[in-house]
This record gives C-alpha cells, sequence and structure tokens, in this order.
C-alpha cells in the first residue's frame, strides 16, 4: 500500500522541517465555516487537516471530508475517535493505539473490531502511538478513554512509553493534552521524548498562541495540531503556521 503521506512527514523530519496540522471537529463545522477555514489554511500554508474527534455525535463525517478536498489540495488525516470515523475520502489515517493508557479496548480491541473495515477503506494506514498526557483538566479524551493521562511532570514515563511504541512498530508518536486543555504539554517533555525518537513526533492539545507553537517545534515535536483556538479565531491559522515554519531547516534532505 502507498504511504504518500507518511514518506512526506520522514522527508519532513530528515530535513528537520515542521509541519503544522489544523485539527477539524466535524460536529462543529458547517459548509460556510469550512470554505472560510480551507481559504485560510491554503493562504497560510497549513501542511495537513486533520479530521476527527473523542466524541463525533453528528453523522457527516463523510461529507465534511469530500467538502474539504473539493475546495483544497491540502492532505486530509483521519484522526478517529471512535472506530466508526472512517470515510475513504480522506488521505490517510492514523490508526491510532492508546499507549499511554492500559485500557485494552484502545489498545486493541477496537482495532481487532474495525480491521475489516479499515483495511477496507483503501486508506494509507499509520499506525500511531497515542499518549495523552494529563492537561490540567479532564478532557473528553481522558473522560472517554477511561485511562489515566501520563502525568504532566512524568517525563520519563513518556519517554520510556513512546520508546516502547517505536519498538513495537509505531511509525507515529503523538503526544495529546487533549482537546482544549489547559495547559499544554511542557517542552522539557517534549525535547527528552523527541531526543530519542526516530519516527515523527506530533503534539496538541491546549496550544492557544504562536509562541507555545514555536517552542514546541523548537524543542522537537515535528508536527503541531491545534484545533480550539483556531476554531475561537481563524485569524490565528497564518501566525500558527508561520510560527512552527519559522524554524529554520538545518539537515541535509
Ligand atoms: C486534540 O491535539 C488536538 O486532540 C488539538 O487540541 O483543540 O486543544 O488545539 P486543541
Amino acid at each position: 500500500m502507498k504511504q504518500r503521506i507518511y514518506e512526506s512527514l520522514l522527508a519532513k523530519k530528515r530535513k528537520g522541517q515542521k509541519s503544522f496540522a489544523v485539527l477539524v471537529d466535524p460536529d462543529h463545522v458547517n459548509p460556510e465555516k469550512l470554505d472560510t477555514l480551507t481559504a485560510l489554511a491554503v493562504s497560510a500554508k497549513v501542511d495537513y487537516l486533520l479530521v476527527g474527534g473523542s466524541l463525533v455525535v453528528s453523522n457527516h463525517l463523510d461529507e465534511v471530508v469530500k467538502h474539504i478536498r473539493r475546495h483544497c489540495a491540502i492532505p486530509v488525516i483521519l484522526f478517529p475517535g471512535t472506530p466508526s470515523q472512517v470515510s475513504r475520502h480522506a488521505d490517510a489515517l492514523l490508526y491510532l493505539s492508546l499507549i499511554s493508557g492500559r485500557n485494552p479496548e484502545l489498545l486493541i480491541g477496537q482495532h481487532v473490531i474495525s480491521a475489516p473495515a479499515v483495511r477496507q477503506s483503501g486508506l494509507e494506514i499509520i499506525s500511531t502511538g497515542y499518549m495523552v498526557i494529563d492537561g490540567g483538566a479532564p478532557t473528553t479524551v481522558s473522560y472517554i478513554s477511561n485511562a489515566t493521562p501520563i502525568p504532566a511532570d512524568k517525563n520519563e514515563i513518556a519517554l520510556c512509553t513512546a520508546m516502547a511504541g517505536e519498538m513495537l512498530g509505531m511509525k507515529l508518536i503523538y503526544m495529546d493534552a487533549g482537546s482544549g486543555a489547559r495547559h499544554p504539554i511542557r517542552e522539557e517533555m517534549i525535547a527528552c521524548v523527541a531526543a530519542s525518537l526516530e519516527v515523527p513526533l506530533v503534539v496538541g492539545g491546549g496550544i492557544r498562541d504562536p509562541e507555545k507553537a514555536y517552542l514546541n517545534v523548537k524543542a522537537g515535536a515535528d508536527v503541531i495540531v491545534v484545533g480550539n483556538a483556531i476554531e475561537k479565531d481563524g485569524g490565528l491559522i497564518h501566525e500558527m503556521a508561520a510560527a512552527v515554519h519559522a524554524l529554520p531547516v538545518t539537515k541535509e534532505s
């Protein structure tokens, strides 16, 4: 199966080139909002659009993905909170295993149930070690997952969890403080994890300003994901994307 998106992530990582992704929650958009968002994302040179949520109650995921595809060429990556969040119109799917938790359903159980449908979708599948870090307040992901997040100051737990995920063959590590987290993940933890990883590192949850996004990529994140802050103020897209892309690309490709 083609790995177009993943190859692009790896190539960027090799060059030290950082990516900015905007999270689109299907429950919070309509066609007008999507038009505005895609136009802003294109002009800000957003690298990826992630689509999904911990709890998608609306039934129009397919429509949202198709709408985005009709209006821009930015790759659409599914970030499913539940096994039903699959649309064959997307470019790729993060196949998430909640490796920070000890809930067997989210480590492997739901994957077994959804495997045939996921395979049949023909999507590029990117196996992802998903790590929830305590963001200072219960978030939807921490409640729904019924799993304890990694304490915000336990860098070594995050490091060992990410290392285990990578050695188990996961192609991506996603550290998430949860959507709307009170406190985003600390740079010390990002730096500690990034220093030992070869696979790309995605960081998100509670990032509200461009300075934080910049500090996160400087600490070693390869992809920054922002959802809530941009839902509230679409104009932030430009500043956020510019901050993430500001880090000089130093390494050889
Ligand atoms: C949540 O990492 C994403 O899974 C984005 O979080 O909505 O807080 O930006 P925010």
